[in-house]
């Protein structure tokens, strides 16, 4: 059984990572990471300065999933830099992302001209999805703007990136973002972020679970497999080939790994399970995912990436 996986320059042992957000907030969390079972692994999302984020409580775990509204607290684009720098000098086999966005747009091209001017050699995630921050709508649900950002990145930037989309719900939507996408020299695309501004509720206390923004959050975990594999599969048949897609989103099982593998995702992240069940989940997908390829004697991931069949 061969579960290496191709991504980009890269050969990983495993086709698993974190989801940013979960487990890599501090330097202590993404050390534990880089000495876990996944392939590769992403840090929170950085902006400029250090950020508090939302107040407390902004996460809850539901039965079905999570709700967060975590509003993008981080320790500054500086020391995730310095990490992924020192890293990856010494662990070229498992490599570390780095998450980056401005609180506007100006702050997006100084963070991204400093990685640009920087030693980082490796591969950038623009995150255009967030969704919990009071008074921004998440970039990537307005098409111009996107555009307009990528334009402007695209005419300094010469750095492996990619970008985290926000799930899309609608045909033309899928079509409209592709679109854009296709005019850009992108490494890859993560999709999805959590399903934005969902209402999870108590009903013993009759509230709201978080404090931030009346208690909308962003959904993640079981609730949003179906839609994160339609993403998935959707920007696979439109993007050009050399636009490489991370699946993220409901990954609970080696099964849900396999579906996103089979709907064309070349690596798999896992955030809310992580959260949940801790840095052991990446080993037993990987177990997991190994054992459902050799039932159905697949012996490499190849065989079936992208193969979904339709009737
Ligand atoms: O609230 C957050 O920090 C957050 C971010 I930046 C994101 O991209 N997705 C998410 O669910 N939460």
């Amino acid at each position: 059984m061969n579960t290496t996986t191709s991504f980009k320059d890269y050969t990983l042992n495993s086709c698993l990572l974190n989801a940013s957000g979960i487990h890599c907030l501090t330097v202590e969390d993404l050390n534990a990471l880089s000495q876990s079972q996944a392939g590769a692994f992403v840090t929170k999302t950085a902006t400029l300065h250090e950020r508090e984020g939302n107040p407390t409580p902004r996460y809850f775990d539901t039965p079905l999933g999570s709700i967060n509204s975590m509003g993008l607290p981080n320790l500054g684009v500086d020391v995730y830099l310095n990490y992924v720098i020192e890293y990856e000098k010494s662990h070229p086999e498992k490599p570390c992302f780095l998450s980056v966005v401005g609180m506007s747009y100006e702050e997006t091209i100084s963070i991204l001209k400093k990685v640009q001017e920087s030693d980082y050699q490796g591969m950038t995630e623009f995150n255009l999805s967030c969704p919990n921050l009071p008074g921004k709508p998440q970039i990537a649900y307005d098409f111009e703007l996107t555009h307009q950002l990528l334009s402007d990145v695209f005419s300094f930037f010469t750095k492996p990136l990619g970008v985290k989309l926000p799930p899309y719900f609608d045909m033309a939507h899928f079509d409209a973002i592709s679109t854009i996408l296709n005019q850009f020299p992108l490494a890859y695309v993560n999709t999805i972020n959590s399903i934005g501004n969902g209402l999870y509720i108590d009903v013993d206390s009759e509230s709201v679970v978080i404090k931030p923004k009346s208690g909308f959050g962003g959904i993640g975990g079981a609730y949003v497999k179906p839609t994160a594999l339609a993403n998935v599969r959707a920007l696979c048949t439109r993007l050009n080939p050399s636009i490489q897609i991370i699946g993220t989103g409901g990954v609970l099982t080696g099964q849900d790994v396999f579906e996103h593998l089979l709907c064309g995702a070349s690596l798999v992240a896992v955030g809310t399970q992580l959260y949940k069940e801790g840095l052991g989940v990446f080993d037993r997908l990987n177990r997991e995912l190994s054992i459902i390829m050799k039932k159905k004697g697949y012996t490499s991931i190849e065989q079936f990436r992208g193969k979904l069949k339709d009737m």
